[in-house]
């Protein structure tokens, strides 16, 4: 269960104004090696340094990240940093960087400027590399974080294996028009996977889905535990759950304990009706409760304050239709705004923006904004009931939620799009440039559209 932890250089260097900055070097390699899921189930992944997940990379607010990526895969690469505001230029899709050939490298180099559970992936020929096994997680610590007993990050994946001991072939229109999930549900890249808490300890867990498709209702049999984070860090105060929806993309902080001594029971994605796919209960890992050990978490009442950007009746400034239509090409195409791979409008840094995203297809896509977080102000017209941070949330069908965000100096080419890989792949993207005030859109540079 425990992830490997990458070895990381960590320089401080002396600026001229005194201050240091302290840089983490990582060097990922793009490479095939073979990956143990579990009791006769291995494959040859496509992974970061041989392992899936990639390695953990951790770092503090404030440090300069600079990740040395080396492509050795038989075909072309590039990484997607999700959720870190990052210059446009670092943010890995192919509107801003020509993907990475086999044989060739790319530094990417940014500072991380916020706290959280964040997470790397491969933006390119997604469907397969990411099914591959292209991803990792990034832990980004803030200087007053709540005290627990152990920490854990938990990517949560789904694979489907061919007979033959590889990975089954993309089997077409209804995988394209669902989504595909997996037979194999896998925690840090293994099926079968167990974890044990000493009874009386609390817990931190970071929880990524990194699925193409599967949404998961996450349950614990009932056991409650306490909602700390959002993809966009942490929470006003922690929120007693015992389930929780994380769909893929997201990401979940929790504080798990203390049990009593003995119990065992499962992880779990509970049955989640999202209009297409199944709906039946996984099990992703079995927990046990070991032997008593000391405790010295304190998770406070108040984690942080987050201000709102506006109120809950604000006008939207701009509206984004997630759409399908049937396709004689290709079964069913996926849209923004009635296009597939749409260009929307420039947004204007400092304009704030609140955006009205509507679903009228008929089934769960899960928006994901790149680049900048977002506050859910409503959804159908009722106010969002916690305040939080986000870059990926869900939008059920025929309903629609409000979102509002505060372009930053940090102009460039963006998207957003459906995390459902293959609905992404089949269109439901859009482009927009982030430009300066009084620069012209048509200064940045030519949005492509995305290959996939
Ligand atoms: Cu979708």
């Amino acid at each position: 269960m425990e992830t490997t932890h990458v070895h990381a250089h960590h320089n401080d260097r002396e600026m001229a104004d005194h201050s240091s900055i302290n840089e983490v070097v990582i060097d990922l390699e793009a490479r095939e090696a073979p990956w143990e899921i579990g009791e006769g189930k291995r494959v040859t992944g496509w992974t970061y340094n041989g392992q899936v997940p990639g390695p953990t990379i951790e770092a503090k607010v404030g440090d300069t990240l600079v990740v040395r990526l080396k492509n050795s895969l038989p075909e072309a690469t590039t990484i997607h940093w999700h959720g870190v505001r990052l210059p446009a230029a670092m943010d890995g899709t192919q509107v801003v960087q020509r993907a990475v050939a086999p044989g060739e490298s790319f530094e990417y180099r940014f500072t991380v400027l916020d706290a959280g559970t964040f997470w790397y992936h491969s933006h390119t020929n997604e469907t397969v590399q990411m099914e591959r096994g292209l991803y990792g997680a990034l832990v980004v610590r803030g200087a007053d974080e709540p005290v627990v007993d152990a920490e854990r990050v938990l990517m949560l994946d789904d694979v489907t294996l061919g007979s033959r001991g590889d990975f089954a072939k993309f089997s077409g229109v209804m995988q394209r028009h669902n989504g595909r999930e997996g037979d194999v549900c896998v925690v840090n890249g293994h099926a079968d996977s167990e974890v044990t808490i000493a009874a009386g300890q609390v817990e931190r867990w970071r929880i990524v889905n990194a699925a193409s498709a599967r949404y998961v209702l996450l349950s614990f049999g009932g056991r409650p535990f306490r909602v700390i984070g959002t993809s966009g860090g942490l929470l006003e105060a922690p929120i007693t759950m015992s389930e929780v929806l994380i769909v893929p993309g997201d990401r979940v902080d929790i504080v798990i304990g203390p049990f009593d001594e003995g119990p065992t029971f499962p992880m779990q994605a509970l049955a989640y009706n999202r209009h297409a796919g199944r709906r039946h209960l996984e099990r992703f890992a079995t927990v046990h409760v070991g032997a008593a050990r000391p405790s010295l978490a304190n998770i406070p009442r108040r984690l942080r304050t987050i201000d709102a950007l506006v109120p809950s009746d604000a006008t939207p400034t701009r509206r984004v239709r997630m759409g399908e239509r049937l396709s004689l090409r290709n079964g069913m195409d996926f849209l923004i705004n009635d296009e597939v791979h749409h260009n929307d409008k420039p947004v204007t840094v400092g304009e704030l923006q609140v955006w009205e995203i509507a679903n009228t297809s008929h089934m769960d896509h899960p928006f994901h904004l790149h680049g900048f977080f977002f506050q859910v102000i409503s959804e159908n017209g009722v106010a969002t009931a916690h305040r939080a941070w986000k870059d990926t949330i869900n939008v059920p069908p025929k309903s629609s939620i409000v979102i509002a965000w505060m372009p930053d100096d940090r102009p460039g080419n963006w998207m957003y799009h459906c995390h459902i890989l293959e609905h992404h792949a089949a269109g439901m993207m859009a482009n927009f440039a982030v430009v300066r005030p009084g620069d012209d859109a048509s200064m940045v540079p030519a949005v492509g559209h995305c290959h996939v």
